[in-house]
C-alpha cells in the first residue's frame, strides 16, 4: 500500500511564509476586483441619477412648452406669436430648444361627425383601400358608435366582433382617436397612417383648410404638392383668404377652440429629448382658461412614457 509522505521541507517555516505572501497577495487581488466592481456600480449609478436628471428637464422643458402655447391661444389672435395650422414655432427655455406646434382641430377630421365622403377620401388615399374595403369601414365606424344593435350593410354589430372574440361595439360616440382601433376592420397600418389626420373634438363635417396640417392638405389635392404649397402661402399672407381651388365638398368653415399641440425638446448636446402632445380646450374668459382632454409624452425610440389617452403617436 502506498503512502503519501509530506516531504520535510514543507513544514520549514521558510515555506510556511512563501504560502502566507501567497495567500495575502491572492487576497489583495480579490480585494482590488471587489474594489474595482465597487467603483464600477459606483459610477453606473451616478450615470443613471445624473441621466434621471437629465430627463426630469427635459420633461419639465416639454411640460412647460404646452402650457406656454396653451397661453399663447388663450391670447387675441393678432398678438400671437405661434399660429394654428401647424406651422412650427421655435422656443428656447430652460437652456433646451423646443420646436412647438398648434393645430386648430378644426382642421382635422371628427371620427363622430365627418361625412362619409370624407372618411372615404382619407381611407382610399392614405390606407390604399379598395372601394368595397372603404364602405365595410365606414358601415362598421357607424355600427361602432351608433346606440343601436342593427348592423348596417356591411357593417359589423356585437355578435360579429363575439364572434371574433373581441369586445363589442361601443354603442356610443368615440371619446379618443385611439378607440378606432376597436373598430372591425381596422388594421394597425391603415390606424398610424390616418390617425394623426383624425380627431373627435372637431364636431363638424368638414374640415376647415385654413387649420389643417400639409399632410391632410396633400390628400384633398390629390397629391398635388404645389397647389397645396400655393394655398399654404396664401393662409399665410391673408388669414381670410378664400378657400382652396382643390378638395371641393371636404370643407367647412368651422372654428374651435381645442388645439392639439406638440412640443419636441432636447438639450444642445443631444440629452433630454422628448415629445409632449396635449390636447387642449382653451377658454380665455373663464376660470380656468383651459382643460387638458389628453396628454402623452414620449422619448424618442422608447416609446410613450406618459399616455393618458386620445392623443396618437404621430
Ligand atoms: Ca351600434
Amino acid at each position: 500500500m502506498m503512502t503519501l509522505v509530506m516531504p520535510q521541507q514543507w513544514a520549514t517555516p521558510h515555506r510556511q511564509r512563501a504560502m502566507a505572501l501567497v495567500i495575502v497577495l491572492w487576497f489583495l487581488a480579490l480585494l482590488t476586483l471587489m474594489v474595482g466592481a465597487l467603483a464600477y456600480s459606483m459610477r453606473v449609478e451616478t450615470q443613471t441619477v445624473s441621466n434621471a436628471v437629465v430627463s426630469a428637464r427635459g420633461r419639465a422643458v416639454g411640460e412647460a412648452a404646452i402650457f406656454w402655447a396653451i397661453a399663447e391661444m388663450a391670447k387675441p389672435e393678432d398678438e400671437r406669436q405661434v399660429l394654428e395650422d401647424g406651422t412650427p414655432f421655435e422656443w428656447e427655455f430652460g437652456g433646451a430648444k423646443v420646436t412647438i406646434t398648434v393645430l386648430n382641430e378644426a382642421g382635422l377630421v371628427d371620427i363622430n361627425t365627418a361625412s362619409r365622403e370624407l372618411m372615404a377620401k382619407l381611407f382610399t388615399d392614405l390606407g390604399g383601400l379598395e372601394a368595397e374595403q372603404v364602405d365595410a369601414l365606414l358601415d362598421a365606424i357607424t355600427d361602432f358608435r351608433d346606440q343601436d344593435n342593427v348592423r348596417s350593410l356591411n357593417g359589423a354589430e356585437d355578435e360579429d366582433y363575439e364572434a371574433q372574440g373581441l369586445p363589442g361595439a361601443k354603442d356610443a360616440p368615440f371619446e379618443s382617436v385611439e378607440e378606432l382601433q376597436r373598430v372591425m376592420g381596422m388594421t394597425g397600418t391603415l390606424y398610424r397612417a390616418v390617425a394623426p389626420y383624425m380627431t373627435v373634438y372637431s364636431h363638424s363635417s368638414g374640415v376647415n383648410p385654413r387649420y389643417s396640417p400639409r399632410g391632410l392638405l396633400l390628400v384633398f389635392a390629390d397629391g398635388d404638392a404645389a397647389a397645396v404649397d400655393s394655398w399654404m402661402a396664401e393662409r399665410a399672407e391673408a388669414p381670410n383668404s378664400a378657400m382652396p381651388a382643390f378638395g371641393q365638398g371636404m370643407f367647412a368653415p368651422s372654428r374651435r377652440n381645442s388645439y392639439r399641440i406638440t412640443a419636441d425638446s432636447g438639450f444642445p448636446d443631444g440629452t433630454g429629448r422628448i415629445r409632449v402632445s396635449a390636447t387642449a380646450f382653451v377658454y380665455p374668459q373663464q376660470q380656468p382658461p383651459y382643460v387638458i382632454n389628453a396628454w402623452r409624452e414620449q422619448v424618442p425610440g422608447a416609446g410613450a412614457v406618459v399616455d393618458d389617452q386620445g392623443i396618437p403617436s404621430q
